[in-house]
């Protein structure tokens, strides 16, 4: 099969329908890029040094991991010169990060969380990266950024992309037209484009879910939940099968490839927080991606890329995979509670 890099691609979309602006193109290579030294530095370990918390908390009151450090600031060192982006945002930022006046302002505000599951690097378990790209408003050029600015709904999204850290380290990207993804090959250090049009397989019964949390979910949830373990006995008539990886991004990405369903829901035990994930960095552009796949994203309601964001750090339930396991939960948070 002829190689075809990641440049390769997306120079061809820039010609095929011209919905690729050449700023928009540059700012996935210098993401591309920057996934690619997290991944050689991840690959170090223990030899790199890069394992282990650096003892403090990040604005999430997570224990900060010196990964979660690292890779932060390779994404930021990577797009700050490039003149690409107006500001970016991550899950280890408290606020945005507006680019330096010593260089060029671009058109476009990158949101990231540099590395998702942190909590699985130091038992060699998969970990990703997770970049969700929004077209930066007009008036930015002739005024400072702000928080607002990143303020948009996800169907407003212009590119999402994931990189996983595992066993291969794969890309994957969509710019509203389709989901494509690239393997790195760490002989030559190119991105190479190994599956177009990423759709998700139908019929796949594997739900995946931290069980811990099972009594402060909504009725509904617990009653879904029950339904699928009870298999071929039950109410579902079909076996189910669960995974559980503590890393959205991995989770998400077996769902690409075999289907199934992605759930953290809401949680009782803080109401008004919605549920533990992220809306800016996390659902809506892994949301975007399961769309295009051909799936659906919902916090078990509402679609994630509908939902207005009101904060950078906001949170949300989510419900995402094969769009007939996300139609059914919606099915049983809607029935009334039983008697
Ligand atoms: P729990 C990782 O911290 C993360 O944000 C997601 O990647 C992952 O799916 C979830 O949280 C794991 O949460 O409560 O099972 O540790």
């Amino acid at each position: 099969m002829q190689r075809i890099t990641l440049s390769r691609f997306l120079i061809e979309q820039q010609r095929q329908d011209n919905n690729l602006p050449p700023q928009l193109r540059l700012l996935i290579e210098v993401v591309a890029r920057a996934c690619k030294a997290i991944s050689f530095t991840i690959n170090k370990g223990e030899l790199g040094g890069v394992l282990g918390s650096l003892g403090q908390q990040n604005v999430q009151g997570e224990v900060q991991k010196k990964l979660d450090v690292i890779a932060n600031d390779i994404l930021l060192d990577a797009n700050e010169w490039g003149g690409n982006l107006a500001a970016l945002a991550s899950e280890e930022m408290e606020a945005i990060h507006p680019i330096p006046h010593r260089y060029p302002k671009g058109e476009y505000l990158l949101v990231y969380d540099p590395i998702d599951g942190s909590s699985n690097i130091d038992v060699n378990l998969s970990v990703g990266t997770i970049f969700s790209v929004l077209k930066a408003p007009e008036a930015v050029s002739g005024r400072a950024v702000t928080e607002a600015d990143f303020l948009q709904p996800g169907r407003q999204q212009v590119a999402a992309g994931y990189a996983i850290y595992g066993p291969q380290t794969t890309l994957v990207l969509t710019f509203g037209s389709g989901v494509f993804g690239f393997t790195l090959d760490r002989e030559v250090g190119s991105w190479v484009l190994t599956q177009r049009n990423i759709t998700i397989p139908a019929g796949h019964r594997e739900f995946a879910v931290n069980m811990s949390n099972q009594r402060h979910w909504a009725p509904g949830m617990r009653r879904y939940v029950a339904d699928c373990i009870a298999g071929r006995d039950g109410p579902r008539g079909a076996d189910f099968n669960m995974r559980w990886t503590g890393s959205m991004v991995a989770d998400i990405e077996r769902i690409l490839r075999r289907g199934g369903i992605f759930l953290y829901p809401w949680d009782s035990r803080e109401p008004d927080r919605a549920g533990k994930l992220r809306l800016m960095y996390e659902a809506n552009p892994l949301g975007l991606i399961i769309e295009q796949a051909g799936g659906a994203a919902t916090d078990g309601a509402r679609r994630i890329l509908d939902i207005p964001p009101d904060s950078l750090h906001q949170r949300v339930a989510v419900v995402m995979g094969c769009t007939a396991e996300v139609a059914a939960v919606a099915g049983y948070a809607a029935e009334p509670p039983a008697a």
